[in-house]
C-alpha cells in the first residue's frame, strides 16, 4: 500500500524557481551575458554549483574556483533577499488543502529537496512543522536525478520505496523518483514530464484518491 508522500519543495509547494531565475540572471548579467526563462528550466531542481558550472559554460566563461564560490555566494545572497519576502500567500494553489487530506487519511509525509534554503523557506511560509521528516541540500551528497533524497526520505519514514509517490515539478526530480522504484505524479507539462506516472497542472487539481488509485499501475 502507499504509506507516504514525498515532496519537491521549488515548483510543488512554492515557486522559487523564479527567484532562482532572478538572481542568476543579475550574476549572469554582471558577468556580460543575460539568460532566458526558458535556459533556466533546466535548472529546476539541479543544484546551486551544478547550476553554475551550467550557467557558466552557456555564458563561455572560464573562472577559478575561488570565483566559482564567490559567484555561488552572491547568488545565494541575492536569492535570500527575495526569500526574505516570502510569506504563506506564496503556498503554491492546492497545496494547503491537499495537506489537510493527507494528514486525515494519516499518510506519511517528507519533504525532498536539494536546496540548502528549504527549511528557510518552509520556516517563511509556515510549513516546517507540516512534515515528519525533512531532507534537504544539507543532509545529501548528490542531487537529483540520483534518487538519495528520496531513498533517504523513505528511510527516516519507515517505508519502502514501493510505498511512496513523489510530486515533483522537474524532470531531474522525475527521474530520481524513478531511479528510486517509487511512483511519481509530475507538477507541470505532462509533454515535458513524460516519465512521471500521472500529470497535473498543480495540486489544485489532484485528489488524494487519484494518487492513491496509482497503486499497482
Ligand atoms: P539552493 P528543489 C532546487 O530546489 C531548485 O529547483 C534549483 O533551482 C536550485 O538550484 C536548488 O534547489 C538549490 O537551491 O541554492 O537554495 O541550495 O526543486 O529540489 O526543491
Ligand atoms: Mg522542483
Amino acid at each position: 500500500p502507499i504509506k507516504a508522500l514525498l515532496f519537491d519543495l521549488d515548483g510543488v509547494i512554492v515557486d522559487t524557481a523564479i527567484y532562482h531565475y532572478q538572481a542568476w540572471r543579475r550574476m549572469a548579467n554582471t558577468l556580460g551575458f543575460d539568460i532566458s526563462e526558458a535556459f533556466n528550466e533546466q535548472l529546476k531542481g539541479i543544484s546551486r554549483t551544478e547550476s553554475l558550472e551550467i550557467i557558466l559554460a552557456h555564458g563561455g566563461k572560464t573562472v577559478s574556483d575561488e570565483q566559482k564560490q564567490e559567484l555561488a555566494a552572491q547568488k545565494n545572497e541575492w536569492y535570500l533577499e527575495l526569500v526574505s519576502q516570502m510569506t504563506p500567500a506564496n503556498i503554491l494553489p492546492g497545496v494547503e488543502a491537499f495537506f489537510m487530506t493527507v494528514k486525515t487519511a494519516r499518510l506519511k509525509t517528507a519533504l525532498g529537496s536539494v536546496s540548502k534554503n528549504a527549511r528557510l523557506i518552509l520556516e517563511r511560509i509556515g510549513m516546517l512543522n507540516d512534515f515528519d521528516v525533512i531532507i534537504d541540500g544539507t543532509r545529501i551528497t548528490k542531487g537529483k536525478p540520483d534518487p538519495e533524497v528520496f531513498l533517504k526520505g523513505a528511510a527516516e519514514l519507515n517505508v519502502q520505496p514501493a510505498e511512496c509517490v513523489v510530486f515533483e515539478d522537474a524532470v531531474a526530480g522525475i527521474e530520481a523518483a524513478k531511479r528510486g522504484a517509487m511512483l511519481a505524479v509530475g507538477i507541470g507539462d505532462p509533454a515535458v514530464l513524460t516519465r512521471a506516472d500521472l500529470v497535473v497542472a498543480s495540486l489544485a487539481d489532484l485528489s488524494l484518491d487519484e494518487v492513491l488509485r496509482l497503486e499497482g499501475s
